[in-house]
């Protein structure tokens, strides 16, 4: 049942994750819709190779006002021109009603307003992965939590996605759909059930029976060919496929016919990865039950600071912050860093000054550890082996810390000093840790 348990109470349990999929509704027609207001609930045609007056190119996206006239995505425009003629087209005595907007990809601005997106995503969630320039997901497992609001029969965690898209809406001016589930192939489904401005929460427990009425080519991993096959043995839903035989499944399509039968039944433990090259190396443990045992907090930040530390060299990565995590229950996310006066490689420097941080949480009851190497620098040898490194490999063994540094984390650090600091003990005695509460 959805809120018995406290999300993360199992170190590798992910089954209480949550996770949300932002995708924009008709994201380059929006972005158009900012510039020119006047474009606000007509049919709108945004092309790709697109030149206005002309016929050639094809459709990026379409209003959810033109797809009504069966314009869609990936058309040809001289389709779309048949089925919504241009405003400036049409006679005098037809209906205006019956013709729409055309205009060509500006691909810089959508890229400007896209960031204004990304950058209100990062400030919402502690690791996010970017998949396109109008879709994300976001791990939100420490910012909220799936039990019920105190008010009502809705979760803390779609109270929380409802203020992620109204930040968008709000300071950006287009609007999201959202989906929420414990995993990510569920939430990226969600997303898109109740397209456009749509939020929708599928909680622990309900990711089966909310999967099974969908068709098998909404299933991740399912392309046309494979739909056809299952088709053909019957199955065209996702219930159908998590109620057919695994093994039979396995020798039909070999490995991933397991896998698919997983995703149907809404079992997916891929965890979110930040994409890009990673601005810090993290790693995190939650204990089974919270403690408030200083040995057993220090021995558990002793082995993530070694695991950090040995990553970081082994990337041939310096690095300038030291930080940890502390997540205090149910969900209170604390950080504290220090910076150094410049970028080292010293794992034992890292573990003492995580046990340094740590002692203002000496009397306090935690529930999950993490320890985070940031401000990091590359050996120039190291930059052409490290350009194309793919981060969902290097991130994806155990619960991650976020990636992207968090401005509050580090600067206030810098300033304060340390700046002849190079030992544990004297950051003791004059370090000062910055503050970054989460909301
Ligand atoms: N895009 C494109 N060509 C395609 C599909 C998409 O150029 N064949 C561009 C235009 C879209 C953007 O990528 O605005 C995002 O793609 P989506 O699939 O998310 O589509 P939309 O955001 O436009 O619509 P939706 O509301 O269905 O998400
Ligand atoms: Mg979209």
């Amino acid at each position: 049942m959805a809120g018995e348990t406290l999300p993360g109470t199992e170190p590798d349990d992910r089954s209480d994750s949550i996770v949300l999929h932002v995708d924009m509704d008709c994201f380059y027609a929006a972005c158009e819709r900012l510039r020119e207001p006047e474009l606000v609930g007509e049919p709108l045609v945004v092309g790709m190779g697109y030149e206005p007056g002309e016929g050639h190119g094809a459709v990026a996206t379409a209003s959810y006002e033109a797809r009504a006239f069966g314009v869609e995505s990936a058309q040809p425009i001289s389709q779309a021109l048949d089925r919504l003629p241009r405003l400036e087209d049409i006679d005098p005595d037809d209906d205006p009603e019956q013709a729409g907007y055309y205009r060509p990809v500006d691909i810089d601005f959508y890229k400007e307003v896209a960031a204004d997106v990304k950058a209100i995503l990062r400030e919402c969630a502690d690791v996010i992965r970017e998949v396109s320039i109008d879709e994300a997901y976001l791990d939100v497992t420490d910012r909220t939590a799936w039990d019920f609001a105190p008010s009502g029969d809705r979760t803390l965690a779609e109270g929380y996605a409802r203020y992620v898209k109204q930040r968008i809406e709000r300071e950006v001016g287009v609007t999201a759909s959202i989906g929420v589930a414990p995993n990510m192939s569920t939430a990226k489904v969600a997303s898109d059930f109740d397209k456009p401005d749509g939020l929708t929460v599928v909680r622990p427990g309900e990711v089966r029976e909310f999967l099974a009425p969908i068709s098998v080519h909404d299933v991740h991993g399912v392309g046309p060919v494979t739909a056809r096959e299952l088709g053909e043995l019957g199955i065209e839903t996702a219930g159908d496929l998590a109620d057919a035989d695994a093994s039979e499944l396995e020798s039909r399509f070999g490995s991933r016919g397991r896998e698919l039968h997983e995703r149907a039944k809404g079992m997916d433990d891929r965890e979110v990865t930040p994409t890009g090259r990673p601005k810090s190396l993290s790693r995190e443990s939650a204990f089974t039950e919270p403690t408030t045992e200083m040995e057993d907090k220090q021995e558990v930040v002793r082995a993530l600071a070694r695991d950090v530390a040995d990553r970081a060299r082994s990337r041939g990565a310096m690095y300038r912050t030291i930080g940890i995590k502390v997540i205090v229950p149910p969900f209170e996310s604390n950080t504290r860093a220090r910076s150094l006066p410049g970028p080292v490689d010293d794992p034992d420097l890292v573990e003492s000054v995580a046990f340094d941080l740590l002692e203002e949480f000496a009397e306090t009851r935690v529930r999950k550890l993490g320890v985070r190497v940031s401000n990091l620098s590359f050996a120039e040898t190291d930059q052409s082996s490290l350009d194309g490194w793919d981060a969902a490999t290097e991130w994806s063994d155990s619960d991650e810390m976020d990636q992207q540094s968090n401005a509050g984390d580090t600067e206030p650090n810098s300033e304060r000093g340390q700046t002849d600091d190079t030992t544990a003990s004297r950051s003791k005695r004059r370090g000062q840790s910055s503050l970054v509460e989460f909301d």
